[in-house]
């Protein structure tokens, strides 16, 4: 039999949006169902500093602003994922950034779509590689 391969961790974030449409249970659904497990989860409110720090390779692009303003206009929830390859899995699970061309199946996909502001209201936050999720989750749960 070969050797289970070393489990890895990610961060994920419901969005404002996803926490006022009440997705929250169909997304952890979703993460669950494909057989991630949540290793740990908040609701929170992020603050314009925590998200600075969070979104700092954006800082400076014409969406940064109406990113952050977006990001703290609401509550969120911070999950940590865990599971083989969850950093790329859930990458899939979410979708395209543009929830309008996501493809169907995906939560941004099947749950979202353009609503005309400068940002996009995409309902999740994934980390995208092991150094973005080792400091996005020291960032939100301080580990
Ligand atoms: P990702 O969330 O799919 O990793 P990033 O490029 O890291 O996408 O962008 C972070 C977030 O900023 C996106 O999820 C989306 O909410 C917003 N965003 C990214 N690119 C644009 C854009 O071109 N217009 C408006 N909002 C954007
Ligand atoms: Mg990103």
């Amino acid at each position: 039999m070969s050797q289970p391969q070393s489990s890895e961790r990610t961060l994920i974030l419901v969005k404002p949006d996803g926490v006022a449409r009440g997705l929250v249970g169909e997304i952890i659904g979703r993460i669950e169902a494909k057989g991630y497990r949540v290793a740990d989860l908040k609701m929170m409110s992020a603050d314009r500093a925590l998200l600075t720090r969070h979104y700092g390779e954006h800082e400076g692009k014409p969406f940064f602003e109406p990113l952050v303003e977006f990001m703290s206009s609401g509550p969120i929830v911070a999950i940590i994922a865990e599971g083989n390859r969850v950093i790329e899995g859930f990458r899939s699970l979410a979708g395209a950034t543009d929830p309008t061309v996501a493809a169907p199946g995906t939560i941004r996909g099947d749950l979202a779509r353009d609503q005309g502001t400068k940002v996009q209201q995409n309902l999740v936050h994934g980390s995208d590689s092991p150094e973005s999720a080792a400091r996005e989750i020291a960032l939100f749960f301080g580990s």
